[in-house]
């Protein structure tokens, strides 16, 4: 384990608690208290102040996740500002997405509905307390298809039309640490916009290294390590009440609350499944290692095999009853 991070145990027990102090805002999307669950973060934790090239190298290179606790501030404070309830809403309430039950319903061929994002936030913000899967934007293609979701250079980088675009918080990693845009603008995006209420979120699924910032919210991740990592394809909640209380000993999964402006790193294969506990608002990015970089910018015919999204179609759930 690398010096400066720690095994959290930030609070033990799975009491319901108020949000924590140390926690960012919640941009003024939660619905009045936020119930977040304090429970013992069973991957390895880093401030952000720590942070930093040297310090997040070895995490990539030993495929060990990591989550950053209070990043957001530091990297993108535009973002932080922009993504508040209100402005966002203000700015980009006509845009229109699917939204699903289910993560990645499109290439799934789920059912979806499309809504603007005014029609999403007024609907999910009527919802009352109920444990019922809920409707997830998911959008893995949107710096194509929402080029008005401006403002993310600070997060993303800047150098559009470059092989490679490394995001200014991971210059001084070694280069291959950056996302490619042909991944972020074919159909199987590198990049993800994410918009749900508590009740939503993405099912079991896996890809290469990723790392997903919360701008604004909470969420529960279960991740399990490549041995043990599989596919489902049904509402993540669903599969959090129903499948995952089965599971035992090395099925079950590692779990962690990322708060708001806390950023966890998914190291490639590693299976993960989420679950919104407070609407939540971010985004996701995958990217590349050494060993695919060369090969992927060899030739305009080169294609990614380590784009953000599932490395195989996802199959039937491989595990029993999923
Ligand atoms: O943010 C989420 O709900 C899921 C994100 C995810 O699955 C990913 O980063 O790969």
């Amino acid at each position: 384990m690398h010096a400066s991070a720690r095994l959290a145990s930030e609070a033990g027990g799975q009491a319901e608690a108020a949000r924590p102090k140390d926690a960012g805002s919640d941009g003024g999307w939660a619905q009045g208290p936020v119930p977040v669950r304090q429970e013992r973060c069973q991957i390895e934790v880093m401030d952000a102040a720590e942070f930093g090239p040297a310090s997040f190298a070895p995490f990539i290179s030993g495929q060990r996740p990591l989550l950053v606790r209070g990043l957001a501030d530091k990297v993108a404070p535009r973002l932080v500002r922009d993504w508040a309830k209100e402005p966002f809403v203000r700015k980009f309430g006509s845009l229109r997405f699917n939204t699903s039950t289910v993560g990645y319903a499109e290439m799934l061929r789920l059912p979806m509905e499309e809504l603007s994002v005014a029609e999403f936030v007024a609907r999910i913000s009527k919802t009352g307390a109920t444990s019922e899967a809920q409707p997830y934007i998911f959008a893995n293609d949107f710096l194509r298809t929402h080029p008005e979701l401006s403002g993310l250079h600070e997060l993303l980088g800047e150098g559009h039309g470059r092989p490679v675009i490394q995001p200014p918080w991971m210059v001084g990693l070694p280069a291959w640490a950056g996302y490619n845009e042909r991944d972020a603008q074919d159909a199987s995006a590198g990049v993800q916009f994410y918009l749900g209420p508590a009740g939503s979120g993405a099912q079991p699924h896996m890809h290469e290294h990723a790392w997903n910032l919360a701008v604004h919210g909470s969420k529960r991740w279960m991740i399990w390590p490549p041995s043990r990592s599989f596919y489902a394809a049904r509402p993540a909640r669903e599969f959090a009440a129903e499948a995952v209380p089965k599971m035992s000993g090395e099925d079950a999964p590692l779990t962690c609350i990322q708060h708001s402006g806390d950023l966890l790193y998914v190291p490639a294969k590693w299976g993960h499944s989420t679950e919104n506990i407070e609407t939540t608002i971010g985004v996701a990015v995958g990217f590349r290692t050494d060993d695919v970089l060369p090969a992927a910018l060899n030739g305009p015919g080169a294609r990614s095999c380590d784009a953000k999204v599932p490395a195989e179609p996802p199959s039937p759930p491989s595990r029993g009853e999923l």
